[in-house]
């Protein structure tokens, strides 16, 4: 177990060799307060530790500090305001001396959709300076396979004498936006350090506020385990897809079959939709296909089928416009419905809701279109309209993301629907 230091006072003390902290808590620094990074600091300051939140954007640390966030998440502003009320958690722009580090900053890819681990190798710099004997260092931020090791590696080549004297792990979230709150503390996880020591001291670590099981592993299959989580997931979602592609050139309702092929004991197939979006099951299966292209075929291919989906309701979507204009002689008022990247939130990374909105209005440069995203006020770019009112003043409604203010719509014979995610399934 950590052991703390009982003197109640602002001091560091020093006792067989290991850091004790202030106030009897236990110090952790979070690097990246983000999606993942902020609300796991919050949990933990909740739980008895002391935190600092470190981001390089002033705004999300002068956010935080007045009790504020810059994300949306269901019941998090709440526990900011308590956890920064009580001076459990201080937002910073630099880190402090702690007892432990977590590095909480984003991965994303190139153009060559190559890893970029650069954020995380800036993180780890940042902390360099602080980390001393004793000191755990985690690394929660997608990575690809050997990033541990790698930067366990710069660590011990900028402080040397650090060598075999701290902690390195790596241990990564599975938290579903929007039940955050709930899944980082009852959710299990999977924790591997570049040693047995390092995995016993980040699993003690976890233990702290995490109620699901903590399961031990090294660095390399945790990295890995999280890429698959992911990529299961695209492949999965890359077949209920191309089922859907089948069943339109068939005449199948596709929403039908796969209920019905569910009702099998040992099937389960996922919803076809628009494409897949956000910034990890669109993202992470290329970590994988990036360091090992001959042997991930399903994995790159899966990719591959859902990237296809979004450019195909694009394809259909400017048809069913020429037909109209064919059928009826006149240009059709068209309601794009939704741009988030899934149902009822408001994040919009990766969306292929937005691609499709995007591609279809650089065909039809004269077009009339009505954009609708309940769960966001206003767009740069998009002028945004009342979903109610986009459904009722189009000719043709192409619905992209299943948001449940959609699903209250009642069908109409005298429009001409365009259903990629299954508003209307039932
Ligand atoms: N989607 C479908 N059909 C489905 C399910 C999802 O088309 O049946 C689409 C969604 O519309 C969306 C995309 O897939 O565009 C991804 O949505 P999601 O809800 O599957 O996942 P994310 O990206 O919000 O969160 C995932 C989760 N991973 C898995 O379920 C394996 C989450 O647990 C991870 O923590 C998160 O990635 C992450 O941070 O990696």
């Amino acid at each position: 177990m950590f052991e703390y230091c009982v003197a109640g006072d602002l001091s560091y003390c020093y006792k067989n060799k290991r850091t004790f902290n202030y106030l009897n808590r236990m110090k952790a620094c979070f690097i990246g307060l983000g999606y993942i990074g902020l609300p796991t600091a919050i949990i933990a300051a909740q739980h008895n530790l002391a935190i600092i939140g470190v981001d390089i954007n002033p705004r999300v640390v002068e956010t935080i500090n007045q009790g504020k966030i810059h994300i949306v998440e269901p019941g998090l502003q709440e526990l900011c305001h308590e956890v920064v009320s009580k001076g459990k958690l201080k937002a910073s722009l630099k880190p402090e001396v702690s007892d432990a580090y977590l590095i909480v900053v984003p991965t994303p890819f190139t153009a060559d959709h190559e890893p970029d681990i650069s954020y995380v190798e800036s993180a780890t710099r940042t902390v360099l300076p602080f980390l001393k004997e004793g000191d755990l260092f985690i690394i929660e931020s997608t990575s690809p396979v050997g990033t541990t090791e790698k930067l366990a590696d710069l660590i011990f080549l900028e402080r040397p004498k650090l060598k075999d004297k701290i902690y390195i792990a790596y241990c990564p979230e599975r938290v579903l936006p929007g039940n955050v709150i709930y899944e980082l503390v009852h959710n299990d996880r999977v924790i591997g350090g570049i040693d047995n020591q390092s995995t016993e001291k980040a699993v003690e670590f976890y233990r702290q506020f995490v109620k699901g099981e903590l399961h031990k592993t090294n660095a390399r299959t945790a990295e890995m385990c999280k890429l698959t989580e992911n990529s299961s997931r695209d492949v999965q979602i890359a077949f209920a897809n191309e089922l859907s592609i089948i069943c339109d050139k068939a005449g199948i309702n596709v929403w039908e079959l796969i209920d019905l092929a569910n009702k099998h004991p040992r099937v389960n197939i996922l919803q076809p939709g628009s494409g897949v979006g956000g910034h990890c099951i669109a993202v992470d299966p290329y970590f994988i296909t990036a360091d090992f292209p001959m042997e991930s075929q399903i994995i790159a291919k899966a990719r591959e089928i859902n990237n296809y989906k979004a450019f195909w309701c694009a394809e259909k979507t400017q048809n069913t416009i020429k037909e109209f204009e064919l059928e009826y002689g006149r240009e059709p008022k068209v309601a794009l419905m939704g741009i988030a990247f899934k149902p009822n939130i408001d994040d919009l990374r990766e969306s292929p809701a937005k691609y499709i909105v995007t591609k279809v209005m650089q065909a039809h440069s004269n077009g009339d279109f009505l954009i609708v995203e309940p769960n966001i006020n206003n767009h740069n770019v998009f002028k945004l309209t009342d979903y109610k009112k986009a459904y009722n003043d189009a000719d043709v409604i192409v619905f992209l993301v299943a948001h449940d203010e959609f699903k209250s719509l009642p069908w109409r014979n005298d429009k001409v629907i365009l259903d990629f995610c299954g508003v209307f399934r039932k």
